[in-house]
């Protein structure tokens, strides 16, 4: 059984524009499973405390003002290896810089828009879990 799972977020940009579907299509079709997901719209607060590592660099503000701009969609996906899977799926944070073929390629308007979350680790995947799933909402993650 395969119970490695990481977090995710389809950010303000991709949900705003339609791009929700062609990014769970996406997701779906690299052969990771969805075990929760919901739609929300996150407070300043929850916005500042789940991005608290980026806290004093000069990007932070604009992060938070983008992830508050429009609801988002958050999820757990379960898969082998997720973390380093999704991460690769997804592309590098720079769009510039994203592999050709991954989400942020196709769908990052810029570095801060850049479509998607992924957890950078397991115990990352955990902490991100946690803060928006209880425990009944969560099925074999
Ligand atoms: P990651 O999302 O690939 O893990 P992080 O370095 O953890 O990248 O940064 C978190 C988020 O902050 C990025 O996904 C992006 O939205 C935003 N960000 C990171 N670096 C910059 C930057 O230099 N300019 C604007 N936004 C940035
Ligand atoms: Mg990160």
């Amino acid at each position: 059984m395969n119970n490695d799972f990481t977090f995710a977020i389809i950010k303000p940009n991709a949900v705003r524009t339609g791009k929700t579907g062609p990014i769970l299509a996406m997701i779906n079709e690299g052969g990771f499973e969805i075990t929760a997901m919901r739609m929300v719209r996150l407070t300043k607060s929850q916005a500042e405390s789940f991005y608290s590592i980026h806290q004093g660099k000069s990007f932070f503000e604009g992060l938070i003002d983008f992830m508050i701009s429009g609801p988002v969609v958050v999820m757990i996906l379960r898969h082998e290896n997720a973390v380093a899977d999704f991460r690769k799926l997804i592309g590098a944070t720079d769009p510039g810089k994203a592999e050709p073929g991954t989400i942020r390629k196709i769908f990052a308007v810029s570095v801060q828009m850049n479509a998607v979350h992924g957890s950078d680790s397991s115990e990352s995947a955990q902490i991100e879990a946690n803060f928006f799933f209880s425990g009944i909402e969560r099925f074999n993650t």
